[in-house]
């Protein structure tokens, strides 16, 4: 049977890029993509996929049950990329990560185990994230997060995904739901929402504007091209173990001043244009992925994220469209968006007639 993947979250960055990955790779699998189209969802991220018997979208939120259970009914497996994912959103306004992280991964889960189980087949790919793992110490540059690390999120964001986390968890060893988990450490590459580090900071370097660098910027995340992210989702859909968590990483550690000094050069701006800011509540220190089991059970590796090359790629794709993120930039699709199509109320969200 020709596989129906219901990719949530697909006009995000990872599900945008992921939506083209399997498209490349897998021209016979068909694809249904549920996204509300937040702030980070975008059509544009897809505008050069178009709709036919191989993609559909549906502008919708997890939440809504029976929407997700039809698009379920439809679909042989799913990619659940679906949340809101910025942790200084998190900061500010915890709610709608709750909302769509929480209760969207186990409006999900239900629909799945409904649908699944009457047929005994169909599996579930979770995007969890390293964030859950909470934060290792920058002097003890031996630790790296396992599968086995202790989870301990330490912001609102990555409570609401450990959260989901641990109920995907608990469908399988409950319901034996077939589930894979992943975490992954921070993605970069081609359509990010420029809210997120590497995104802002190349913007506004072209827009001749400073960045905003938080706290003494040592902080230290683990960089990953989306592309290695992408192809190491579609390899736990189709070679995972039922009920396995895999880290996912690409041993790219960077401070975050590391980080900005190399996108300096490689715009050919120079120190003066970083403001120090301050620092990000919470704000984890490091970050930083052991993938063994990934690489040795599965035999996946990274094969796109190495630096200079990857970043410089990326910097010449913002380069390369800048009507792309100077419109996300300024809000113009989400105007254009909310005369398409209505913006969604949440409470209405809550109401299972509400479509
Ligand atoms: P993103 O914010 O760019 O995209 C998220 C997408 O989900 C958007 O298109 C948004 O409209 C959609 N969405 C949000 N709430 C929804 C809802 N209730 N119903 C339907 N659609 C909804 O995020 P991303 O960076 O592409 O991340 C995708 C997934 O990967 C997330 O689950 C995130 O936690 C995880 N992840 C991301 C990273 C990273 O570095 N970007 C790293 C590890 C894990
Ligand atoms: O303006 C900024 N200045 C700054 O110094 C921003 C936006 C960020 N930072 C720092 C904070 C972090 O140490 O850069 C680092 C990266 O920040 P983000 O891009 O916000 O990513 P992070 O908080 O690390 O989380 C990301 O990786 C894990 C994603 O947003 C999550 O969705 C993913 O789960």
């Amino acid at each position: 049977m020709t596989r129906h993947v219901l990719i949530t979250g697909g006009c995000g960055f990872i599900g945008s890029n992921f939506v083209r990955y399997v498209r490349a790779q897998r021209p016979a699998w068909r694809i249904t993509n549920i996204d509300k189209l937040t702030e980070a969802g975008n059509l544009q991220n897809l505008a050069d996929v178009p709709e036919d018997e191989r993609y559909r979208f549906v502008m919708g939120d997890i939440c809504d049950a029976p929407l997700v259970g039809r698009l379920i009914h439809d679909c042989t497996d799913i990619v659940h990329l679906a949340a809101e994912t910025h942790v200084d959103r998190s900061i500010m306004d915890a709610r709608p990560f709750i909302h769509s992280n929480v209760l969207g991964t186990q409006t999900i889960l239900d629909a799945a185990l409904r649908t699944f189980e009457a047929r005994s087949s169909g599996r579930l790919v979770f995007a969890s994230t390293d964030e859950v793992y909470g934060s290792l110490p920058l002097d003890r540059p031996d630790l790296k997060f396992t599968e086995d690390s202790p989870l301990r999120p330490n912001n609102p964001y990555s409570a609401s995904k450990a959260a989901a986390d641990m109920m995907v968890r608990a469908y399988h060893e409950t319901f034996g739901l077939d589930c894979v988990v992943t975490r992954c450490c921070n993605n970069f590459g081609p359509n990010q929402f420029p809210e997120k580090v590497i995104p802002l900071f190349v913007t506004n370097l072209l827009e001749g504007k400073h960045v905003p660098l938080y706290g003494d910027g040592k902080n230290v995340r683990d960089w990953i091209h989306v592309e290695d992210y992408c192809s190491a989702l579609l390899t736990m859909l189709e070679r995972g173990q039922s009920g396995a968590t895999y880290n996912v990483g690409a041993n790219n550690e960077r401070s975050n001043l590391e980080l900005t000094r190399e996108l300096l050069r490689v715009l050919g701006q120079g120190p003066d244009m970083i403001r120090h800011v301050a620092d990000r509540l919470g704000h984890d220190r490091r970050y930083a992925i052991d993938a063994t089991k990934l690489e040795t059970e599965l035999s996946w590796q990274a094969t796109r994220s190495a630096w200079p090359e990857a970043l410089e790629r990326t910097v010449r794709w913002y380069q390369d469209n800048e009507s792309w993120w100077r419109a996300v930039k300024s809000g113009v699709y989400k105007d254009y968006y909310r005369r398409q199509y209505g913006l969604f109320d949440e409470a209405e969200m809550d109401s299972p007639s509400a479509r």
